[in-house]
């Protein structure tokens, strides 16, 4: 199995990664691992909120076999890695003392890229807020703004000469609404208040992170310093005014609000209106922290929304309905044109000449290793991939400046609520031998990049 695009159309310089996160791939959580407690930890410990009760604890057990996976990603001819730092690995409180083993960790991982040619594109915070500040209210709590930017500081000042990017936050829609208003990932809120507060804390968070980052940096680093946002396209579900209303408080709360935000210091009017009662008092007066000049804008994209009106008064009266389109085993629309959608819309009205990366791309499938020949024929997802990557070739010719795409994800891991079902990786994880196998995904990139 093959794409059928090529590396070439792509241009020299373009850079193909792979993606994960700390909390769902590294596990290394024993008491000698020196990492403190997160609020994943105790969401997923907590009946109801996660498939089979399944937690970070082992996941894949990357602590203890990065190596391992940085030679698949060497292996498999890719330009770069995008990892996380787990927040609680290196301050166990998220705050003060500084985790020694956990920096040490993070230490060998970067020189294990740069021994094998990868580039490290580094995340600060991808969801694995420490229990000590989730106490102290997490997101809610405006405090948690400079808690981020001490831990920035520190990551800058210890890896900054080092890394080629430093992403602030993965997907704050995900930090803030769907953990806040929704209730389905950790804290586990249903309440618009906390909902608006982690809203804007979490992006003011990203105002200060860039700032933290780029004073510690050592003289001389390079280290591009970016925001990571996801993206669904929204769209009506039916042909009427109510559909296309509910598409357009859905396309303001999930993709303009954080855009809007970190790059030009304004909200969706529409949002601001709804939300007034809940957001933190004096909101507008930190708007020109949250917009800090940015060095790429990472875009994180794997499906549409399809919305309809709800005929109740509450915020937001809408609701999504499933679409006709091919499904991933989660029920996710494949729609390749949302991204070429989104791209061309952040350019246009957002982002200018900023280099924009897709940094996750992909679709879960019940992936399953033949017993006959040991491999993983995971033919939608190499179809997946092709036509995503075909979408942002027409982006790119039309003058788009994307200048690297991340798939999603290197390994098979922890997909939060959903636990350790659904299968996005590259790689199959057997998660009793840890065994892992590349899958024919994995093989189709590897045909390109190393053609
Ligand atoms: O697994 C997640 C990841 O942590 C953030 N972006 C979406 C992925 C798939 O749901």
């Amino acid at each position: 199995m093959k794409f059928n695009v090529t590396k070439s159309s792509f241009g020299s310089e373009f850079i193909f990664g792979a993606a994960t996160a700390a909390y769902q791939i590294e596990g290394g959580q024993g008491p000698e691992t020196g990492r403190g407690s997160c609020h994943w930890d105790t969401f997923a410990a907590t009946r109801g909120n996660v498939v089979g009760l399944e937690s970070g604890a082992v996941a894949c057990d990357h602590y203890n076999r990065w190596a391992e996976d940085l030679d698949l990603l060497q292996a498999g001819g890719f330009d770069a890695y995008r990892f996380s730092f787990a927040w609680p690995r290196i301050m166990p409180t998220g705050k003060g003392a500084l985790n020694q083993t956990g920096l040490d960790f993070y230490d060998r991982l970067i020189d294990g890229m740069l021994e094998r040619g990868l580039k490290p594109f580094a995340t600060a915070y991808h969801w694995d807020l420490p229990s000590a500040l989730a106490d102290e209210g997490g997101w809610m709590n405006a405090s948690v703004t400079d808690r981020f930017a001490d831990y920035c500081s520190v990551l800058g000042e210890r890896y900054g000469d080092r890394l080629a990017s430093i992403a602030t936050i993965n997907e704050p829609w995900c930090v803030a609404w769907l953990s806040h208003a929704m209730g389905i990932h950790a804290p586990g809120h249903r309440d618009l208040r906390a909902a608006a507060r982690a809203m804007h804390h979490v992006l003011l968070a990203h105002g200060k992170g860039v700032q933290a980052l780029r004073a510690s940096f050592p003289s001389g680093a390079t280290t591009d310093v970016g925001l990571v946002l996801n993206y669904e396209k929204a769209e009506p579900a039916f042909d009427t005014d109510q559909s296309r209303h509910a598409a357009a408080i859905w396309h303001a709360l999930y993709n303009q609000w954080y855009v809007g935000g970190a790059i030009k210091g304004e909200y969706p009017a529409t949002m601001t209106e709804a939300l007034a009662e809940f957001l933190p008092a004096g909101w507008q007066d930190e708007m020109s922290t949250l917009a800090q000049p940015l060095d790429f804008l990472g875009v994180n994209y794997y499906t549409r929304a399809r919305m309809a009106a709800l005929p109740d008064p509450g915020f937001p009266a809408l609701e999504s309905v499933p679409g006709p389109l091919d499904k991933t085993q989660i029920g996710w629309e494949v729609y390749p044109q949302g991204l070429a959608d989104i791209l061309t819309w952040l350019h246009k009205d957002y982002t200018g000449d900023l280099p924009l990366y897709v940094t996750e791309n992909g679709m879960a499938w019940a992936d399953t290793v033949s017993a006959r020949d040991g491999s993983v024929q995971d033919q939608q997802r190499v179809d997946y991939f092709d036509s995503h990557l075909r979408a942002c070739l027409d982006v790119m010719a039309k003058g788009v400046p994307l200048k690297g795409y991340f798939a999603w994800s290197l390994l098979d891991n922890y997909e939060w609520a959903l636990g350790y079902g659904p299968r996005f990786g590259l790689v199959h994880v057997d998660y009793e031998s840890q065994v892992r196998t590349p899958k024919a995904s994995f093989n189709a990139f590897q045909s390109m990049l190393t053609a």
